[in-house]
C-alpha cells in the first residue's frame, strides 16, 4: 500500500508552466507569434547563449533573425514594423527572457525605449529616417537616461543641453546604458531652459564617445555602457519635437517595464522546467528527489508564483490593449513578476545544490540576470513607493 501511495499515479496532462491554460485565452495571431519566438529561442537562442554569457558577449549575429521575425518595434502601425498588439509584445519578451534576459533586454531598448519615442514624439522626417531601418535590425538604438549620480530620480538631470543658432550643444554622461556601445544612435535626454527634451544622437557626432562597461556579473550577453557628451552639436532636426518635460522618458519606461512584467515570467518558467526534469533524475536516500513533500512545495510555490504572475500580465496586456493601462499598473506588475522570477530562480539554484552554481543549468544565469531586471526600469521600491503614492495621494519620494 505505501509503494502504491508514493508510487507516480497517472495525471491528466497539464503543461506544468502554463498551469490555468493562459494560452487558451490567446487568439490565433497570439499563438502564431508565441510559437514563433518559441521555435527562435529554442532553435538558435538556447544553443548559444551559455557561451555568451560565460564569454561577456552580446550575440548580433541574432540580429537579423530577431528582425525578421519582425520582432523589432513589433507594436509600431507602418514603418515597416509588425503593428502587434501589446499582448503579442508581451510573449515575444516572454519567450525570449526564457532565453536570456540579455536578448529580451536588447529587443526592450531597440523596440520600447527607442523606436517608440522617435514614432510618439518623432517628426515625421524622423519616423522615416530611422524607423524602417531599425525594425530591419539595420540600425540599432539606445536610450540615455540614468546618469551617474542616482539613476532613480531622472527629474535631477545633470545633462543638459543649449541652443547655439540652429543647434543644440550637449554636455553631460549617461551610465548603465544597455546597447551603448554598439548603438547607431543614441536617444538622450537632457535639460534644458524649456524643460528635459529628447535628443536624437548619432553615432560619430564629434563629442560623443560610448565606453562598454566590464566585468558584469549579470547581463553578461548583453552590452551595458557608459555615454558621454562633451559639447556635442546636435542639430534641431535630431530633437523629438512632440514632448518636453519628465513624461516623456517615463512614457517610454511604461513601455518597456510592460515588456519586461511579462518577460520575466520566461525566465521563471525556464527556472521551473529545468527543476521538474532534474527532481525526477536525481536520487538521494534511494528516491527522487521528486518523492520528497518539501520539493514538490517548493515546486508548487513556484507554480503558484508563475501562475498568479501570468494572469497578471494577461490582465495587464488586456488594460493596455483596451487603452485603461496606468503607470501604477505597470509598476505593481513589474515589482510583484520580478520578485517572483528572481526568488524562483534563487529557489532553484539551491535545489540544484552544488551543480546549481554551474552554468550548465539555467537558475543561476536566469538569478544573475534578474538581479539587473529587478534594478532597470525602476528599482523594487521605486515602484513599491508609485503604488503607496496611488494609494494613498501623498508622494514620498
Ligand atoms: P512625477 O512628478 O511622478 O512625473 C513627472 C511627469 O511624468 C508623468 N509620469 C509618467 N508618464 C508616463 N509614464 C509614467 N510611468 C509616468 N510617471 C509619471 C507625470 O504625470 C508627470 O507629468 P506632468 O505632465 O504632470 O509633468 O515625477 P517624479 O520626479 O516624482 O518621479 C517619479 C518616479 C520616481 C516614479 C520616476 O522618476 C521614476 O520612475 N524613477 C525611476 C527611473 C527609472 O526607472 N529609470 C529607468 C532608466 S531606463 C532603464 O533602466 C532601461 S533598462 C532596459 C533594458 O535593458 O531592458
Ligand atoms: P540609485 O538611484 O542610486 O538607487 C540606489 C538604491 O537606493 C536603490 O536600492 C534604490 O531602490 C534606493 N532608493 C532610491 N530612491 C529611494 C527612496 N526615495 N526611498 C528608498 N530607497 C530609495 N538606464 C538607462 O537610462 N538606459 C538603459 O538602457 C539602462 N540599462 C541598464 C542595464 C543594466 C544592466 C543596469 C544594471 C542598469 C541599466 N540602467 C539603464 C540603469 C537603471 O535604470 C538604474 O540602475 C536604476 O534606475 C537605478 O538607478 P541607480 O543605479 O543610479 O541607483
Amino acid at each position: 500500500m505505501a509503494e502504491s501511495r508514493a508510487g507516480s499515479r497517472p495525471q491528466k496532462h497539464v503543461d506544468p508552466i502554463d498551469l490555468f491554460d493562459v494560452r487558451s485565452a490567446l487568439t490565433e495571431e497570439e499563438r502564431m507569434v508565441q510559437d514563433s519566438v518559441a521555435r527562435l529561442v529554442d532553435e538558435r537562442i538556447l544553443p548559444v547563449i551559455q557561451k555568451c554569457f560565460e564569454e561577456h558577449r552580446f550575440p548580433r549575429e541574432l540580429v537579423p533573425e530577431l528582425a525578421a521575425l519582425g520582432l523589432l518595434g513589433s507594436s509600431i502601425e507602418g514603418y515597416g514594423c509588425a503593428g502587434l498588439n501589446g499582448i503579442s509584445y508581451g510573449l515575444i519578451c516572454q519567450q525570449l527572457e526564457r532565453g536570456d534576459s540579455g536578448i529580451r533586454s536588447f529587443v526592450s531598448v531597440q523596440s520600447s525605449l527607442c523606436m517608440y519615442p522617435i514614432y510618439a514624439f518623432g517628426s515625421e522626417e524622423q519616423k522615416q529616417k530611422y524607423l524602417p531601418r531599425m525594425a530591419q535590425g539595420e540600425l540599432i538604438g539606445c536610450f540615455g537616461l540614468t546618469e551617474p549620480h542616482g539613476g532613480s530620480d531622472p527629474a535631477n538631470m545633470k545633462t543638459h543641453a543649449k541652443r547655439s543658432g540652429t543647434d543644440w550643444v550637449l554636455n553631460g554622461a549617461k551610465m548603465w546604458i544597455t546597447n551603448g556601445a554598439i548603438a547607431d544612435l543614441a536617444v538622450v535626454w537632457a535639460m534644458t531652459e524649456e524643460g528635459i527634451r529628447g535628443f536624437i544622437v548619432d553615432k560619430g557626432m564629434p563629442g560623443f564617445a560610448a565606453t562598454e562597461i566590464e566585468h558584469k556579473f549579470s547581463l553578461r550577453a548583453s552590452v551595458t555602457a557608459g555615454l558621454f557628451f562633451d559639447n556635442v552639436r546636435v542639430p534641431e532636426e535630431n530633437v523629438l519635437p512632440g514632448v518636453v518635460g519628465l513624461k516623456g522618458p517615463l512614457s517610454c519606461l511604461t513601455q518597456a517595464r510592460y515588456g519586461i512584467a511579462w518577460g520575466v515570467i520566461g525566465a521563471a518558467q525556464a527556472c521551473l522546467s529545468q527543476m521538474l526534469e532534474y527532481t525526477r533524475e536525481r536520487v538521494l536516500f534511494g528516491r527522487t528527489l521528486a518523492h520528497n513533500q518539501a520539493i514538490q512545495i517548493r515546486l508548487a510555490e513556484m507554480a503558484r508564483q508563475i501562475t498568479t504572475a501570468q494572469l497578471l500580465a494577461l490582465q495587464l496586456g488586456r488594460l493596455k490593449d483596451s487603452g485603461q493601462m496606468t503607470p501604477a499598473h505597470v509598476s505593481l506588475a513589474k515589482w510583484n513578476n520580478c520578485r517572483m522570477a528572481l526568488d524562483i530562480a534563487r529557489d532553484a539554484r539551491d535545489m540544484l545544490g552544488g551543480a546549481g552554481i554551474s552554468a550548465e543549468y539555467v537558475p543561476i544565469r536566469h538569478m544573475l540576470n534578474l538581479e539587473s531586471v529587478i534594478t532597470y526600469e525602476g528599482t523594487e521600491t521605486i515602484h513599491q513607493l508609485t503604488i503607496g503614492r496611488a494609494l494613498t495621494g501623498v508622494n514620498a519620494f
